[in-house]
């Protein structure tokens, strides 16, 4: 077994009298969540109740895991760091760099000649520091955690943002920026705001067209995408325990999409049955042996009101499919409800592709489920209107999924199937005729639907639904097909109706550790070498320090209008392959971002020349002039990824500060941990003072303490001025690392 049983076996030894002493020290029923977060301190015991919402807590996470797109960076920046290897258990994943194309097979091998470089120094650098490697075409990292890492009552981190999924196996996982990744693989705390704690109780259970999927469609349209930041949603109830290990994952993977620190679930019979079914039943039975530990106290399950922050309750007997979009995951629609809004919307009612798979939803049901409406329509002699494409999860996945006929329902029904990788959902899909801008729907079961997400259109209409949804409109080729209640005309001209998904119930036991390389022992005293003109990969070089001044007529680079995702800051798709190379990879800085004065996007006015240019040509001339520059924003800035070149980016373009209506946990963080300040309006209003041509002031740097303001005068040129106070969320050691330049640089003074 990958997983090293023996650290589960300690855990679980210990779990019983560690929680015994939180319950001493704290006199109060728990949750599940601060069970967790209570055992995972980092170098102390717990004294009080921590303040959620306001205390700083340094925990002490079980493993990492990174992603080949976010590794890169996290690598450069541990190696900068100079450990011989990691302090606690980590591992890379090879899955977005693979560009979905012509299938599985030609997909991998292709990406195996265009990543080499890159694959190369994952796993070289993997192997000298004592990392997990698993190659392009393993599957997902959240897949390959789930099937092989994750374990009831546990905690890690990601540099992913849907590193939650783990908590479909009762663990507290959370996605975070790289130099996160790097706190911990140094063996220092990692640091979170006390979460507060959302509530969730499913009742009934679920029926008919109804599945997991639309449990968190539906939440994200109540909470909306900023609803669940700074928050841990708990799920729990008989509905919660009616739901498979897998359709679990699905709901906190996707939870991402609400903005919540994580998502989780108690540990339950469909959890022991999922690990017995994936080899791990060793964790079952030291589960199992202390599983009160491993759910919320009964008082909290009775009086749920006064134990979380907030309270919801769905009642899965009555809750109807959903189809969230188009471009945010939080419009969601009923499907009864489709036929009207679309039209109200004016949106396009043709579907084109149907996709289905990701890490949200390739688990063997979900599979099953849209192999068996897929099966139905064969029976029923219905010709597919829309093309279909399948991104199975692993290679586990992919094996059984093949076993078990599925994928080759699929393939009768026209569909092709793609690496077991992240693919279309990260805009690594090569789709044909994507250039000529046109305007389409598409519908798919990944979890996010940004503009130009999947294909690089920025008319391409991304719907999220489950996959039973998905390819029962592929199949119609019409969005507002609504298959509970309308029927379809066959190929001989009768009218037909598509039976409800039918769920696979057979347990699978999969092959062990295909494609997966172990860390080299020997490795230790190698060096990882880059090549100084590679154009993938470069060594950084360390942040300047605070020069100790306040910042005056710094110029101002873009004020954002409107959404403002990572993906709008750092765009994936095309650019994923300049992830290692600082450098090149600032080429992409805010180019997808709409200038909120002249309404374009990546259009910005150069200062200096008075004329307009791309917002990366003029962050760079104002870095290069000594200026630096400002950006200035809206809410839920840096919606969406991990990726922490959505905060290295500005910080090596020289861009000193961002000043928001309000910031998106992970990217807020990342912004800190690189140098750039990350500043909230008082008054969200000021907003709208921000000329074009302004040059601003932030005064009030040199009392940088936790809790102050600053004052930021925005100097006009026709020679008046206003200012107004915006306000920071950083503790003393944030502070430091403000001061010390980047985080990475306090790591690199300790270290000497
Ligand atoms: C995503 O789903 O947006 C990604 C691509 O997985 C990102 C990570 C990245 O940008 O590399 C995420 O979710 O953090
Ligand atoms: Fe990959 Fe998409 Fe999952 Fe992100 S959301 S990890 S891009 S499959």
């Amino acid at each position: 077994m990958i997983l090293d049983i023996g650290l589960v076996e300690k855990f679980y030894g210990e779990l019983p009298a560690k929680i015994e002493a939180v319950r001493k020290a704290v006199r109060h029923p728990l949750t599940l969540t601060e069970k967790i977060l209570y055992t995972h301190l980092y170098g102390k015991n717990v004294e009080s109740l921590f303040k959620r919402g306001t205390d700083y807590v340094e925990f002490a996470p079980d493993r990492v895991a990174m992603q080949d797109a976010t590794a890169q960076m996290a690598m450069l920046q541990f190696m900068m760091a100079g450990r011989d290897n990691s302090a606690v258990p980590a591992s890379v994943h090879c899955d977005h760099l693979v560009i979905a194309r012509d299938g599985a097979d030609t997909d991998l091998e292709n990406a195996g000649v265009v990543n080499r470089e890159v694959y190369d120094f994952l796993r070289s650098s993997s192997s000298r520091y004592n990392i997990d490697f698993w190659k392009a075409g393993t599957g997902i990292i959240h897949q390959i955690v789930f099937e092989n890492y994750a374990f009831p009552g546990g905690m890690m981190i990601g540099t992913d943002s849907h590193t939650p999924n783990a908590g479909g196996l009762g663990m507290v996982a959370i996605g975070v920026g790289g130099a996160d990744a790097v706190d911990v693989m140094v063996g220092m705390g990692w640091e979170l705001l006390f979460p507060k704690i959302i509530g969730v109780k499913l009742t009934g259970k679920l029926n008919g067209w109804t599945s997991a999927k639309d449990v968190i469609l539906h939440l994200t349209g109540l909470l909306t995408v900023k609803g669940g930041t700074g928050h841990i949603i708990e799920y729990f109830g008989e509905g919660a325990e009616s739901l498979s290990c897998t359709g679990k994952a699905t709901i906190c993977n996707m939870g991402a999409e609400t903005g919540a620190t994580c998502s989780i679930f108690g540990f339950d019979k469909s959890m022991a049955s999922y690990l017995d079914a994936t080899g791990r039943g060793g964790i079952t039975k030291l589960a199992d042996a202390v599983s009160e530990n491993l759910v919320a106290d009964k008082e909290v399950y009775e009086n749920p009101s006064r134990y979380f922050d907030q309270f919801i309750e769905i009642n899965l007997s009555e809750l109807e499919p959903h189809i969230n979009g188009p471009f945010t995951p939080d419009i969601a629609t009923p499907i009864s409800k489709m036929k009207e809004a679309a039209m109200k919307n004016g949106w396009p009612a043709d579907v084109e592709v149907g996709l289905i798979g990701s890490c949200t939803n390739s688990s063997f049901e979900d599979l099953s489920r849209a192999a068996s409406i897929a099966g139905n329509a064969l029976d029923l002699k219905l010709v597919p209107v829309a093309e279909f494409k399948v991104s199975p999860g692993s290679a586990r996945i992919q094996e059984v999924a093949e076993k078990e006929g599925f994928l080759d329902t699929f393939r009768k029904i026209g569909g092709q199937v793609f690496a077991n990788a992240c693919g279309p959902c990260i805009g690594q899909w090569d789709r044909k005729g994507s250039d000529k801008q046109q305007v389409n729907t598409i519908i798919h079961s990944f979890n996010r639907n940004f503009s130009k997400r999947t294909d690089g259109n920025p008319n391409t209409h991304g719907f999220v639904a489950s996959p039973e949804i998905v390819t029962a409109l592929s199949i119609a080729g019409k969005l507002t097909f609504n298959p509970l209640t309308d029927t379809l005309v066959n190929s001989e001209g009768q009218e037909v109706r598509l039976n409800e998904p039918v769920s696979s119930d057979r347990q699978l036991m999969f092959v062990n550790g295909n494609g997966y390389v172990k860390p080299d022992k020997n490795a230790v005293n190698t060096d990882v070498v880059i090549d100084p003109n590679s154009e993938r990969l470069q060594m950084l070089t360390p942040f300047r320090e605070w020069d100790g001044k306040d910042l005056i007529r710094v110029p101002l680079l873009i004020k954002v209008k409107g959404k403002c995702t990572t993906d709008h800051i750092s765009m994936a798709g095309y650019w994923l392959k300049f992830r290692g190379h600082l450098e090149n990879i600032s080429g992409n800085y805010m180019i997808g971002a709409v200038n909120s004065f002249n309404g374009k996007v990546n259009s910005v006015l150069n200062p200096m020349k008075c004329g307009y240019d791309t917002v990366p040509a003029v962050a760079k001339e104002l870095r290069d002039s000594g200026n630096g520059s400002i950006v200035i924003g809206e809410e839920n800035f840096g919606e969406g990824s991990s990726r922490e070149h959505a905060a290295m980016e500005p910080r090596f373009l020289g861009i000193r500060a961002v000043i928001a209506k309000s910031f998106a946990r992970i990217h807020e963080t990342n912004l800190k941990k690189q140098g750039v300040l990350p500043l909230t309006f008082m008054y969200k209003e000021d907003y709208d003072k921000v000329r074009e041509d302004d040059t601003i002031d932030i005064k009030g740097l040199g009392q940088f303490t936790p809790g102050s303001s600053f004052v930021v005068t925005l100097n006009h040129t026709d020679g008046t001025n206003e200012s107004f106070q915006v306000f920071h969320s950083y503790n003393t050691a944030q502070i430091e690392w403000f001061k010390a330049g980047s985080a990475l640089n306090i790591i690199r003074k300790n270290r000497k």
